[in-house]
């Protein structure tokens, strides 16, 4: 029998038209209340400069998240409230190899206080990889780390549009590969630039918003 494709299917189920987005809440000190549960969050997790904030504007439509050359832009948890009912949480980025011990200590803490305190209101978690390269190191401290929170990422891969289509198919098999070691088995390829993949991750939204 033909296995079964980890490739989210294309179609969409129900769209979601985005009416309104606004930066609701930025989460920057420990202190820093969350906002209201509403309808539920949809996270998005990744090392620095995998493209969280491009993606975030490619599903939204909109150039509301900050893009940056340079890594470490996103220090902060920012949550952008769609629709007044639900939000896309763009989380700070990890792996900068610049980064001080100290900053790599404060992006734990805030990450921690985040799944210890808001996984309850999280419908699903993007982990975003990098399409071009092999699995880093943090990628995989991360999804050892999210296992033994018993939280299941979906991961989208970046930058596709970087890569051949031989290139891709070979990406994809390689990361449906090394990611069943963690038990992941839903991964959209991705690109913010083509807009690729933003369909699926909507479908993926969409699903979710209708369960209640
Ligand atoms: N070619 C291509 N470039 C992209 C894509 N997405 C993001 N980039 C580029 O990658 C760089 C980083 O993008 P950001 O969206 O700022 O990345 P980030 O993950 O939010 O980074 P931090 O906030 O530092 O954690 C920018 O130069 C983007 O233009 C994509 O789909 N294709
Ligand atoms: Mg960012």
């Amino acid at each position: 029998m033909k296995q079964e494709s980890k490739i989210e299917n294309q179609k969409i189920v129900r769209p979601i038209k985005v009416e309104s987005v606004e930066l609701e809440k930025i989460i920057a000190k420990p202190n820093d209340k969350f906002p209201e549960p509403l309808q539920g969050e949809f996270a998005f997790v990744g090392r620095s400069n995998v493209g969280k904030s491009s993606l975030l504007n490619a599903i939204l439509g909109k150039k509301v998240a900050f893009v940056s050359k340079n890594p470490g832009k996103t220090r902060t948890i920012n949550y952008y409230l769609v629709n007044h009912k639900f939000y896309l949480v763009d989380l700070p980025g990890y792996g900068y190899a610049r980064t001080s011990k100290k900053d790599r200590e404060e992006w734990r803490k805030v990450i921690e206080r985040y799944f210890s305190e808001r996984t309850w209101n999280m419908k699903v978690l993007f982990a975003l990889v990098d399409s071009r390269h092999e699995l880093m190191e943090s990628d995989a401290q991360l999804f050892e780390w999210l296992d033994i929170l018993g939280i299941e990422p979906i991961v989208a891969l970046t930058k596709i549009d970087k890569l051949s289509n031989t290139e891709l198919k070979r990406q994809i098999d390689y990361f449906e590969d090394v990611l069943s070691a963690y038990k992941i088995k839903r991964i959209i390829p991705c690109s913010s630039l083509k807009k690729e993949g933003i369909d699926r991750i909507w479908n993926v939204i969409s699903e979710e918003l209708s369960k209640e």
